[in-house]
């Protein structure tokens, strides 16, 4: 089974990505770029990782293709055959400033289905994986579907700053929830969410790198994934970003956001 295969060899290639990542937060060269504007980084390290992976998935799977944020793979806008989405630092923010709170983020899409998430926080040593209809896990132990019912009132919520530009009514929300998080790697956000320790997480302006791998996952332990007016978030396309547990989803749309 093709998916098999890519699993064993994607568990490899994050496992040694990894590790040079780790060794290069070690050393000071560590070379930095704005890109679009101020907060949006790239290193010498998002390209080389990005570069490792476009060079193993052409020798052992040339007919797959990579949507990757640094420009190594393909211009994608639709997801027929396999797809490779990847990020090879997303939190390249942290990465700089904090040196942790960073993730190597990557989904397998069949036909545009979801089949492996895989979402590595180096520095965190928690590895999340997601297969379809088989559960998610972080270094391997199962996590738990999440709860069905939980209310605004006992969440903490996750929102970045420009969703809470985008809809002024986050204030609001924010205003009826236990609290405020904020991670700054929407990977890591995401599975704040999946493994219960935040109920929701809003975000404008995601790119299917961010979203590909977190998605898989937070919906395998039942979370909510839509835009934030509850329509279907097609990963191919940059926009805004919903997660939560399903009781936390329904009622911020109920009260906010419809
Ligand atoms: P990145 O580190 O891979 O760029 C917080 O900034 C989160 O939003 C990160 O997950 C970051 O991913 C993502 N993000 C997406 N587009 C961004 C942009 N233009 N500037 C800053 N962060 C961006
Ligand atoms: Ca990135």
């Amino acid at each position: 089974m093709v998916l098999e295969k890519i699993d064993q060899l994607a568990r490899e290639w994050l496992e040694e990505a990894g590790n040079r990542i780790f060794m290069a937060l070690e050393q000071v060269n560590i070379e930095v770029e704005a890109k679009a504007d101020r907060n949006d980084l790239v290193t010498n390290m998002d390209r080389a990782t990005e570069r490792y992976f476009a060079e193993k998935i052409a020798t052992h799977f040339p007919e797959h293709r990579l949507l990757g944020e640094e420009g190594y793979g393909e211009e994608i806008t639709s997801l027929e055959g396999v797809v490779w989405v990847l990020d090879p630092i997303d939190g390249t923010v942290n990465f700089v400033e904090q040196k942790r709170n960073f993730a190597i983020s990557l989904g397998i899409y069949q036909e545009g289905i979801g089949e492996l998430g895989y979402i590595y926080d180096v520095v965190g040593g928690e590895f999340y994986f997601a297969k379809r209809g088989e559960g998610a896990f972080v270094n391997d132990e199962p996590i738990p579907m999440l709860a069905k019912e939980n209310k605004l009132e006992n969440a903490l919520v996750i929102i970045n700053t420009a969703a809470m530009h985008k809809f002024p009514q986050t204030l609001a929300a924010i205003k009826a929830a236990r609290g405020l998080r904020l991670y700054g790697a929407a990977t890591l956000e995401y599975m704040a969410v999946a493994t219960g320790r935040a109920d929701a997480y809003i975000s404008a302006n995601l790119s299917p790198w961010d979203i590909g791998a977190g998605k898989i996952i937070a919906e395998e332990v039942g979370a909510i994934v839509t835009r934030v007016d509850g329509s279907e978030m097609v990963i191919t396309e940059k926009g805004d970003s919903f997660v939560a547990s399903p009781g936390v989803h329904a009622e911020l749309l109920r009260d906010y956001f419809r």
